[in-house]
């Protein structure tokens, strides 16, 4: 469970990624000057702003007639002009800059060196020897402490002479200076798209020394002849909500830092530990191991694509959950495309929510992982979007309920933005609320139910008030939209009804029915939703054999028909309507289409095509496509995913698939094995979580299965499938049941 490497990081996708949560730093590990580039989760362009078009709900009637008139590219002109959010494009998340720690005396050449990311201890550590000298130096990101923790040692007395100073690219121009021993760093964020910038942030470094003498000039803390030395690092916005930005970062940040004063490394270390492997160990994972195991993680890659690495794989998996982990916790922002490590201060893509797949794909593994507290800020970015989405679908569309469109960022902005081709896109918000229900399904939390059902319902309300009857083909359907981001060939993307539009919609209308029946006494609105449901666009399945990405059957005739997104076919995965047992002529279809959409291309869509061919329980398909995932072309040497450029979904969205080759929970049945590659003959993953809220560990021996363990956190009854056999099982809270296979029947072996 490391990650290590020979030499120091030259580039950042190099470098190693520490973080909390709400603090990030990429650790690059050089040996006469260190660089640790900085990031804090709510240090974004701009200020808050409602971007909503108040010219578009007056362009809404004409820009449906053009779509149902087949006058796509007017249609797309006529959005262009008058339906796009104001400003167009959405503000960038930013970087503090770097913590940059000369150290005079000492050469970029030493002996015996090597830099690793422990990711179970969650630790990055430099070690090399210079002069006879012993140098280590350790990087944490703590989230129970809040501080970035850096420790110099060596093993020669008074060997530390360090100077440290601040870069940064913001064009605020931040200034440093020092406070005794504090060096301070205090800015301002950028104004982006004439969103004027609002915010101001401060990051402050603590220097606690062993022996030598700290001295300060102007915008810079020197440290000489110290035994050890250690720096805390705290760091802080301005940012409260989308819609307040009073906060005090250098009161923050004092006080995280006054906290700490009497704390020893030692402690903090320890705490951070605790915190971090109360997460991370609750799955274990081992696909095999072959002589690769003992290279440096840069070559693994590099050599991967040829020799199958399977605990590369595994390193991989369990990698993506270290991600989340640091990117992800209660009380701040999601993980955005880039988690929270960016150098920019205007990132690829501003390094936004993009929730057309990417911030989706992120939180995929979350709950299959046993990592369910992480979903919380994603939860919490719901019930912020059902506000700001609220006014955009007011004034956009004259709707009731809230939506959100392709993309949003800090301040939550919902409109259609990029271009009509990418933007006009009402069903980003709906997506959003599979994930707040499926964090009632796999932890059934009644109390949370009814905490996010207005969260839930008040999507479902928009969608009722703007689905339109399609004049050609007479079913209920979302007008004016898109299939992300597909020009289907004639004139634009823009489109009416795309068959992701529907399946999103039918899970959200299902979603809210059975959270109804759990909570009951919302009787009208349960009539409302199931008349529109019935009169929702099916599947179709087009002449090619394949499932319709449209209404109409121009799936040939689409621009690029190898599109990395394959929206039509969320039905299969993330979704389950579609799957080989309950509905095998759309998941043949399903099929076609993937295969004519090839395996190659961009990260995420990789990571997406993993998954879906996990659903197709082709083992050996998806274990080829994680060889095109986890080789150099889509692996930086950090192992972050390369889109390219970095872009973490392929992280979050790989993990999610090896998981998927496992274990599958759909269609109310637990799938053992269901896409176990021949390449992983003997195996395990334990700790993993199903929906129905139970722990599922998998062992398997020659291909086959040994046993599974389900743990159960609620009572419930559980169908488990493996190998066409079926077995049910009851468990009360608290009950283990061991499966085993019998004359190959799954049987129950033990009861606990
Ligand atoms: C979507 C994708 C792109 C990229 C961007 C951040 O728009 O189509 O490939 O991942 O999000």
């Amino acid at each position: 469970m490391r990650l290590w490497y020979r030499q120091p990081a030259k580039e950042w996708v190099e470098a190693l990624p520490v973080g909390s949560g709400k603090l990030g730093a990429m650790v690059f590990g050089g040996m006469a000057a260190e660089r640790l580039q900085l990031n804090e989760d709510t240090l974004w362009a701009g200020g808050p702003y409602d971007p909503a078009n108040a010219e578009a709900l007056a362009a809404l009637p004409e820009i449906r007639r053009l779509i149902d008139a087949g006058e796509y590219a007017r249609a797309t002109e006529l959005a262009d002009a008058k339906f796009m959010g104001m400003p167009k494009r959405q503000m960038s998340y930013q970087t503090i800059g770097d913590l940059r720690l000369d150290f005079p005396g000492l050469a970029e050449a030493g002996n015996d060196y090597v830099r690793d990311l422990d990711i179970d201890r969650a630790i990055a550590t430099t070690t090399f020897t210079a002069d006879g000298v012993r140098y280590v130096r350790e990087v944490i990101a703590s989230a129970p402490d809040g501080v970035i923790a850096v420790r110099l040692t060596a093993s020669r007395k008074a060997a530390i002479t360090v100077d440290l100073g601040f870069a940064s690219p913001m064009k605020s121009r931040p200034i440093s200076s020092v406070e005794g021993d504090v060096l301070v760093l205090g800015g301002a964020n950028d104004s982006q798209q004439g969103v004027p910038a609002k915010l101001k942030f401060e990051c402050r470094v603590q220097v606690r020394t062993k022996g030598g003498q700290v001295s300060g000039e102007s915008d810079k803390l020197s440290v000489k002849g110290a035994d050890e030395v250690l720096l805390l690092i705290a760091a802080a916005t301005s940012y409260r909500h989308y819609d307040d930005v009073s906060g005090d970062p250098t009161a923050l940040n004092t006080a995280t830092l006054a906290k700490l004063a009497d704390k020893p490394w030692a402690t903090i270390l320890a705490d951070h530990q605790t915190d971090h492997r109360s997460l991370f160990r609750r799955v274990g994972v081992d696909f095999g191991r072959t002589r690769a195991d003992l290279l440096p993680t840069d070559e693994r890659i590099r050599q991967s694509a040829a020799t199958d690495d399977p605990s590369l794989a595994a390193l991989y998996f369990q990698y993506g959950r270290y991600l989340l982990i640091a990117s992800s916790r209660p009380g701040g922002q999601p993980a955005n495309l880039q988690g929270i490590w960016n150098d920019k201060t205007s990132a690829p893509w501003e390094s936004k929510y993009t929730i057309n797949i990417n911030t989706e794909m992120n939180y995929w593994p979350a709950e299959p992982t046993n990592l369910p507290e992480l979903v919380e800020p994603l939860i919490a970015l719901v019930a912020d979007l059902a506000r700001t989405g609220a006014t955009t679908a007011k004034v956009m569309y004259g709707a009731r309920g809230w939506v959100a469109h392709h993309n949003t960022d800090l301040w939550r902005a919902t409109a259609p933005i990029d271009g009509a081709i990418y933007g006009v896109w009402p069903t980003g918000g709906a997506w959003l609320c599979k994930h707040v229900y499926d964090h009632y399904d796999y932890n059934r939390d009644t109390a949370y139910l009814a905490r996010i059902y207005p969260l839930m319902k008040g999507s479902a309300r928009f969608f009722l008030d703007t689905l339109v009857v399609d004049p050609k083909f007479g079913v209920l359907v979302t007008s004016p939209s898109l299939s992300p981001e597909n020009d289907h060939g004639h004139g634009s993307s823009l489109v009416a009804g795309p068959t992701m539009d529907q399946a999103i919609v039918r899970d959200l209308f299902d979603n809210c029915l059975k959270a109804e029946a759990i909570l009951g006494a919302d009787e009208a609105f349960v009539a409302e939703l199931k008349t529109a449901r019935d009169k929702l666009a099916p599947y179709k399945i087009g002449k090619g054999g394949q499932l319709q990405e449209w209404q109409e059957d121009w799936d040939a005739e689409a621009t690029d028909i190898h599109h990395r997104h394959v929206s039509h076919l969320y039905g299969l995965f993330p979704s389950d309507q579609i799957s080989i047992d309950t509905t095998p002529k759309l998941a043949a279809a399903a099929r076609t289409t993937l295969v004519t959409r090839g395996d190659l291309s961009t990260g995420w869509a990789i990571a997406w095509r993993l998954n879906l061919w996990s659903r197709l329980g082709d083992g050996d398909h998806a274990h080829k496509i994680l060889s095109l995932l986890l080789g150099p072309e889509r692996t930086y040497p950090n192992m972050f995913d390369a889109h390219p450029p970095f872009q973490i979904d392929g992280n979050f969205g790989g993990a999610s698939g090896m998981t998927e080759m496992i274990l599958q929970s759909r269609n109310d049945r637990i799938y053992l094995l269901p896409a176990l590659p021949s390449a992983w003959p003997t195996g395990r993953m334990t700790g993993l979580r199903a929906r129905g809220a139970v722990g599922v560990d998998i062992r398997w021996a020659g291909g086959r299965l040994s046993e599974a363990v389900l743990t159960a956190k609620a009572d419930g009854r559980h169908t488990v499938v493996h190998a066409g056999s079926t077995l049910d099982v009851d468990l009360k809270a608290g009950q283990r049941a061991r499966l085993v296979l019998r004359s190959a029947v799954l049987t129950l072996a033990g009861l606990g």
